[in-house]
């Protein structure tokens, strides 16, 4: 178990920050019996939630958000960080968003889709292009936030944003190259019904379970093999228990960044610009670390020698994707006349993106 690096108290803390409601934050819009609403008392305290351990793609995206806050505030804002660990589960920390007990939080989608089916597409396979450029650029456009802008609303959250952190990679202790291979194996998924669909239609046996619970699950071999972003496989120590890690690039690890609705709608005007102001400066450097964090752990891991890496090829990942085209029909049978609507806007957002990008950069494996 990485002890060393990932401790979890659910349970104390999360209660303690249930108890004390959200951030010390502004009660300007909302005092209804004043005329002239007093203004905020400075510095105001953001919780920021993480589904990621210190040093993950999560946490540098945190800590320079925290620093771009702080700064355009002038210090008036204080963002505190609460890595994956000090809080609870994703599903919890989801929860601690909706009830308002933190100001912000990462909700993968993987995890998240059983409360918001549409976010389900981002657990298919092959959807995505293969061009690293085209897939920044797709999840950093506004048109991609209004289309989930409503799902999220529907649940008492403010979508600020989706973060990519790189493709998806297998871990098993064997290679992974054609979908027989995935028969019967016990693949761990995120925690939603949808997340399991695109293992299972490769014959696989998914089961759902927590991020904390990977490792452990995998020593003692409940488990089988997992999926997750290169970095990750790293920093949570997958790859000690694992023996291959296959490289098929079905999907990016696509995280979203969320708001309580109410909290950010109660922002006075100058808090909201902070925030939306200061995503907009890391959205970059998100996509810069997610590609330097997975390239150097990936060096890192083939360097320690733990981990046989299979890297497949284009006819091998076009099996794969041939397979799993019926998940695409269980996505729109669950998400109805919605993510029949957001399914066909990505795809020609996508065709628009690669059309004004010809010419950009390759395959980028970063992974
Ligand atoms: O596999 C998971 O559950 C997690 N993986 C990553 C890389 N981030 C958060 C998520 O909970």
């Amino acid at each position: 178990m990485p002890t060393a690096r990932f401790r979890f108290w659910p349970l104390s803390l999360a209660l303690a920050i249930a108890l004390t409601g959200c951030s010390d934050n502004q009660t300007d819009r909302g005092d209804k019996t004043s005329e002239a609403p007093e203004p905020p008392e400075y510095p105001v305290t953001w919780r920021f939630a993480l589904e990621e351990i210190e040093g993950s793609v999560q946490h540098a995206y945190a800590e320079a958000l925290k620093e771009r806050i702080e700064d355009r505030s002038d210090g008036k804002i204080e963002v505190d960080i609460f890595p994956y660990g000090s809080l609870g589960t994703s599903a919890q920390l989801t929860e601690l968003v909706r009830n308002g007990s933190v100001s912000l939080a990462f909700a993968s989608p993987g995890h998240l889709a059983n409360t918001i089916p549409e976010v389900g597409l981002f657990t298919l396979h092959y959807v995505l292009p293969d061009d690293p450029e085209v897939t920044r650029q797709v999840l950093a456009s506004p048109e991609l936030l209004d289309l989930f802008e409503q799902p999220y609303a529907r649940e008492n959250m403010k979508l600020l944003g989706f973060v990519p952190e790189g493709w998806m990679a297998w871990t098993a202790n064997k290679a992974l190259r054609t979908p027989e291979d995935f028969d019967g194996q016990r693949i761990r998924t995120m925690t939603s019904d949808m997340a399991e669909e695109a293992f299972r239609a490769y014959g696989a046996e998914p089961s759902q379970a927590p991020y904390s619970q990977v490792y452990s699950d995998l020593q003692l071999r409940k488990i089988d093999g997992q999926s997750n972003p290169v970095f990750a496989i790293e920093e949570m120590d997958f790859y000690e228990v694992q023996s291959t890690m296959t490289l098929a690039r079905p999907a990016q690890f696509v995280a979203s960044v969320v708001s309580n609705l109410d909290w950010y709608n109660a922002l006075p005007e100058n808090q909201q610009q902070w925030l939306d102001n200061g995503l907009k400066d890391v959205a970059q450097i998100a996509w810069e670390t997610q590609e330097e964090l997975n390239q150097t752990r990936l060096e890192k891991m083939l360097e320690e020698g733990h981990l046989e890496v299979v890297r497949l090829t284009d006819a091998e990942r076009e099996a794969f994707r041939q397979a799993s085209m019926p998940v695409r029909d269980i996505y729109l049978e669950r998400t109805g006349e919605s993510g029949q609507r957001i399914f066909e806007q990505l795809r020609q957002l996508i065709n628009d993106t690669e059309t004004g990008s010809q010419g950009s950069a390759g395959s980028g494996d970063g992974d």
